[in-house]
């Protein structure tokens, strides 16, 4: 896949990136649709989003990409990375893999005899019961496509599905080693474990069709990794003929005295919200747009990004790592309605997402935090149980990493007792109050959280901004100039970093200005049918905000004193 390190060393496998066969079915019922009668009368980038091109700007419905190559004989493996947000797998005519939701990797898989293989893959848009995961009223718009890249693998008789490399000690430089695994007869068969290199463990290991080897390795060689210092290894298992490699940084993650701390260091987390969208790409993000989002989070003196409001790129998340910004990653979500949130479908749904989220990007050191549902029912009786639900999937996935959710309303809230971490997304002198107001609102939520007994729990600012129109100033500096947005941003993050100190983290809305719904009643309230709250526009333009919030970011991080307040060190503890 498109990463920064190769996945594998020993399986074949093959990119199939590339130009497509394309057609847009539009109203078609893909029940209704013969993968050998389509009509291919045009093409489409896979990693692409079809809606962002000229030819089908703007189009929902159901499309189909075909692409044909040959194949050894043995059992096949596609890879997506992500598909917007509905995908049927037809391999020469045969169905083998539905998928719904977008944001996160799946495959599908099937024997070949070898020879020619047409691979059709359905993709739908549209938003209806197929798809219970997205809805037409979330604030961005939901591009449709391949979204991200695609790889076939050839798979022998073991497979190994799945690496999970967690710190055990950073100071004792000791990981756990998870290795899931295939195969298709029992049997005794060789392990082979290398890290950076360096051979850790071999052994012969007696396999039965299905399971986990677990093993603890030490690297004594390894250093620490840090946002100042993002040291990383790569870590090498082979099973049998087959293997897998995954990259992960030395770190610890905990929550101690109201803050996050990173191998036993208080962090102060600054930075802002990103959404992954291009005018040109969709939620297709081209290689140098990763690089550029990186280089401009780091010009900012960001040490912190919140993925709002899916699992992003997994190349992003290989740069955060290298780049040693901290992340947020959170499954799709954007104020479901209640009756939504406890529909079993949606919730098997959720569960399922959840479990590919972890899956494809536990390994990231960047990830500190894993969040759900932004801005939900967190406010209802009947949201409790969803959101104890689904948080505990995270913690029975992860026990590593604190979570946490965005509220919408954190005065109102009625599951901060099941976080970790409490967030609280507020926009005063936006939609309600005046700049002035903005230090005793953020003061008020604190109050309020420590109030609840809360005390203990890190809170951060998960959103908080303006909009600005790009380039748009007047003499007054009213509500939609660049100078109103840069104004309320010196407030906001001049009251964070220096006026108060129970609000340890702050991520501002929205790196960069993106498409929203097509629904009427938001684009009323969103000139150019998009959210502007970006400190940069959609094409990455630095607004007057972006100096602005970079003045206080950058002289934050400068200020080595800062984050050495002492605070003692807690592992964090799963309840
Ligand atoms: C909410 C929401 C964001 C965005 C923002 C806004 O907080 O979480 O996705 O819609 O409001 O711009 O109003």
């Amino acid at each position: 896949m498109a990463r920064r390190f190769a996945t594998h060393e020993r399986r074949p496998t093959a990119a199939l990136d590339g130009i497509w066969d394309f057609a847009f079915l539009g109203e078609a019922d893909p029940d209704a649709v013969a993968p050998d009668r389509i009509d291919f009368d045009a093409v489409a980038a896979v990693p692409g989003c079809f809606d962002a091109t000229p030819a089908f700007a703007g189009r929902r419905g159901l499309a189909a990409y075909r692409t044909r190559l040959d194949v050894e004989p043995g059992r096949q493996r596609l890879v997506f990375d992500a598909v917007q947000h509905w995908a049927r797998v037809y391999w020469n005519g045969d169905l083998i893999r539905e998928h719904a939701g977008g944001f996160t990797r799946f495959w599908a898989e099937t024997e070949s005899e070898g020879g020619q293989a047409e691979i059709v893959v359905l993709v739908d848009n549209r938003f209806d019961e197929r798809s219970p995961l997205h809805m037409e009223h979330f604030d961005w718009y939901h591009y449709g496509g391949i979204s991200r890249s695609v790889e076939l693998q050839l798979l022998g008789p073991v497979r190994i599905d799945a690496l999970r490399v967690e710190t055990a000690s950073v100071a004792d430089r000791r990981v756990n080693v998870r290795i899931d695994y295939a195969a298709d007869a029992s049997g005794p068969v060789p392990l082979e474990i290398v890290c950076d290199g360096r051979t850790v463990l071999t052994e012969d290991v007696e396999l039965s069709t299905a399971g986990s080897l677990d093993r603890a390795i030490e690297l004594p060689w390894a250093a620490p990794w840090t946002p100042a210092d993002p040291n990383l290894s790569v870590l090498s298992v082979r099973l049998g003929e087959d293997d897998l490699r995954e990259r992960f940084g030395l770190r610890e993650v905990a929550t101690a005295n109201g803050r996050i701390t990173l191998n036993g260091e208080p962090l102060t987390l600054l930075g802002v919200n990103r959404h992954e969208a291009h005018p040109q790409f969709g939620h297709a993000q081209p290689e140098a747009l990763l690089v550029n989002d990186v280089q401009q989070l780091q010009e900012l003196g960001c040490n912190f990004v919140r993925g709002s409001h899916y699992p992003l790129d997994p190349l992003f998340l290989d740069l955060c790592d290298e780049a040693g910004i901290l992340v947020w990653c959170e499954s799709i979500g954007w104020q479901y309605p209640v009756e939504h949130l406890t529909d079993p479908a949606f919730i098997e749904a959720q569960l399922a997402h959840i479990d590919e989220m972890v899956a494809a990007s536990r390994n990231h050191p960047s990830i500190i935090l894993w969040g759900i549902l932004n801005e939900c029912p967190s406010w209802s009786e009947a949201g409790h149980p969803v959101y104890e639900r689904l948080l505990g999937r995270l913690r029975e996935l992860d026990a590593t990493r604190p979570v946490t959710y965005a509220a919408i309303n954190a005065l109102d809230d009625k599951c901060f007792d099941l976080v970790d971490v409490v967030s609280a997304n507020t926009y005063p002198g936006w939609y309600w109050a005046d700049v002035p107001d903005i230090p005793g609102e953020l003061d008020k939520i604190a109050a309020h959280v420590d109030a609840l007994g809360h005390a203990e729990k890190p809170l951060i600012i998960s959103e908080i901004g303006a909009g600005a129109v790009p380039g748009w100033n007047d003499s007054i500096g009213s509500l939609w100039t660049e100078d109103y947005q840069a104004r309320l941003l010196d407030t906001v993050a001049g009251h964070i970093i220096d006026g108060q100190d129970r609000i340890s983290g702050l991520a501002i809305w929205v790196l960069g200005d993106f498409r929203t719904t097509e629904q009427r009643e938001f684009l009323l309230r969103r000139p150019r049918g998009v959210n502007d709250k970006g400190l940069i526009d959609e094409y990455r333009r630095p607004k007057q905000a972006f100096r602005t919030v970079q003045g206080h970011f950058r002289r934050r991080l400068d200020d080595k004193a800062f984050d050495d307040r002492t605070f003692d060190d807690r592992t964090f503890e799963n309840n």
